[in-house]
């Protein structure tokens, strides 16, 4: 049996926004087939539940064997919450936190800097309510000015419990060490195949991707796409009778 695991921003969706619709159409159809072969599959993301149904709309998320929600640290199946994390943000790493953005020269461009998810935490220093322009242009410098990775940097070494990774585009993921996505492999049997498009040293999909037994590290989700078709195609020679 396998277990397709798929984050959701950047991977099934343009980042922050829903999901193609032609896309959308097809994975609706790889999903039900994969699963009457008898595999599963299911979303791994940073992202809150009404986020994911936002871009992924309810009838994906339903139809999943199930959707982990803020890096594992939350889970529903067909709708229903099974089990979440209690973790909270310690008062000393939100002062850390704040005085780091406060030295940011991002920040005050919108609001929105400390989102607190179910069992994590997600920073950023241009803030979250920020335009899609803002977004790009920020995701653009910090490319060359590596401000994420210099802040996650400061984190981990103040703060040997926490684990401070590059979200998606704009932000931080901050949780207890351990309690990335890569914790939900411990509850999955059968082969871990794991799509993202933060899978580099340093990423969100870093840990899982690098414990899952493959991955396809994706530039975007036309790649995420153009894969499943192969995996389609391949699928169908297999059940070709031998002549
Ligand atoms: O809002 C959901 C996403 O938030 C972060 O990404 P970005 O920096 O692009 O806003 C990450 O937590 C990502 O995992 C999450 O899906």
């Amino acid at each position: 049996m396998i277990n397709y695991l798929f984050d959701v921003d950047g991977t099934l969706t343009p980042s922050r926004k829903p999901m193609v619709l032609d896309f959308k159409t097809y994975f609706k159809f790889w999903l039900r087939t994969q699963q009457s072969s008898g595999n599963k599959v299911y979303l791994v993301t940073g992202s809150d539940k009404d986020k994911t149904i936002e871009q992924v709309g309810e009838e994906i998320w339903k139809t999943v064997d199930g959707s982990y929600q803020n890096a594992g640290n939350q889970l529903f199946v067909n709708g229903d919450l099974v089990f979440e994390s209690d973790w909270e943000m310690p008062k000393d790493l939100e002062s850390v936190a704040l005085d780091l953005i406060g030295q940011s020269g991002w920040d005050g461009t919108a609001d929105n800097n400390i989102e607190k998810r179910v069992g994590m935490v997600n920073i950023s220093t241009i803030g979250r309510d920020c335009t899609d322009k803002q977004r790009a242009d920020y995701y653009e410098w910090d490319k060359e000015n590596l401000e994420r990775e210099t802040i996650a940097d400061v984190i981990n070494s103040n703060f040997e419990d926490i684990e401070a990774v590059i979200g998606g585009e704009i932000s931080i993921d901050i949780y207890p060490k351990g309690k990335d996505k890569s914790q939900i492999l411990g509850c999955l049997e059968g082969k871990n195949i794991f799509f993202g498009d933060n899978c580099y040293l340093g990423g969100n999909d870093y840990t899982i991707s690098e414990a899952a037994y493959e991955k396809y590290h994706v530039a975007d989700w036309t790649q995420t796409r153009d894969i499943l078709a192969v995996i389609d195609k391949i699928r169908e020679i297999e059940l070709e009778p031998v002549k």
